[in-house]
């Protein structure tokens, strides 16, 4: 047991090696020529519920038949190697689930589930046809359970969350470009409450600077060296 509690914060780069295009990767084919950022917002939506979603129901069979990776099962396997341990992910796949992580927080929501756009209510068992679903109960159209840009989080997640960041001995940011706020000023929480920062990232990032550890490599082999890093650091503190 490493005697340190531990806060990941994980982005689209975990899931990039099981095939799942992040959010900067150029999409293919058909939504080529749709900037994501534009119809993942509540006003792409009103003017065009069947756009978006017919984007939400192409990722949610690219991530359905996606694979979690190494990294995803890694981070699972940590959760059970530290003495505390939460996983923050703005991904919206269900990756880390099938990877066997329990202590997880979805600041971003998950594209597997839907909801109704006017109770807010999650509703099971629509088709998944072209055009959105009615909901049954008051015919509104039913949406992704996602948070779009321009819309708040869970305020009990993001509490939870930036609660959590503010008490760890050690965050970990995997694969995220640290754009998106408000989950981009959790490191920096954890951070200014005195935690040992580490990043693992492909590239730099508006983080790199103010970590303590940065893997410049790859999620799969960069978690694969949480282990030892992570005992390393708990013999420090110890
Ligand atoms: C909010 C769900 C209050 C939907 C998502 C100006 C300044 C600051 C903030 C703002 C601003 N204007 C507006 C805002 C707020 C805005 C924001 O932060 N905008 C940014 C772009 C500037 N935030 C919001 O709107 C949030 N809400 O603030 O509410 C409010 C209310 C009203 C008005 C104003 C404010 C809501 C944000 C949540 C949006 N929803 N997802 C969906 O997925 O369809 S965010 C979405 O994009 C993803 O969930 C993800 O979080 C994000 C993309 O980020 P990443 O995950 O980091 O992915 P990305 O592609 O960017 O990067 C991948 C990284 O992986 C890269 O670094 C790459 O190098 C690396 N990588 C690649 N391969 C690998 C790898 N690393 C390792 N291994 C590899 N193999």
């Amino acid at each position: 047991m490493i005697d340190l509690d531990v806060v990941v914060l994980t982005g689209a780069g975990i899931s990039a090696e099981s095939g799942v295009p992040t959010f900067r990767d150029a999409q293919t084919g058909l939504w080529a020529r749709y900037d994501p950022q534009e119809l993942a917002t509540p006003e792409a939506f009103a003017r065009d519920p069947k756009l978006v979603w017919q984007w939400y129901g192409w990722r949610r069979r690219l991530t359905a038949a996606a694979q979690p990776n190494s990294a995803h099962f890694g981070l699972a396997a940590l959760e059970r190697e530290v003495r505390a341990f939460t996983l923050l992910t703005q991904n919206v796949d269900d990756l880390h689930y099938r990877a066997g992580s329990v202590s997880v927080l979805e600041l971003h929501g998950n594209i597997h589930r839907t909801r109704c756009s006017i109770e807010g209510v999650v509703v099971e068992g629509h088709d998944e046809d072209d055009a959105p679903p009615q909901c049954p109960a008051c015919g509104g159209w039913l949406r992704p359970d996602v948070v779009w840009f321009g819309e708040m989080l869970d305020a009990w997640i993001l509490g939870e969350a930036e609660r959590r960041a503010s008490e760890c001995d050690v965050f970990i940011s995997v694969g995220t470009s640290a754009q998106v706020y408000p989950a981009a000023a959790l490191p920096q929480t954890a951070k200014r409450a005195g935690a040992a920062l580490i990043e693992i990232n492909i590239d730099d990032t508006a983080l790199s600077s103010h970590a303590d550890y940065v893997l410049r490599e790859p999620a799969t082999s960069g978690v694969a060296q949480l282990e030892g890093l992570l005992n390393t650091l708990g013999r420090r503190s110890g």
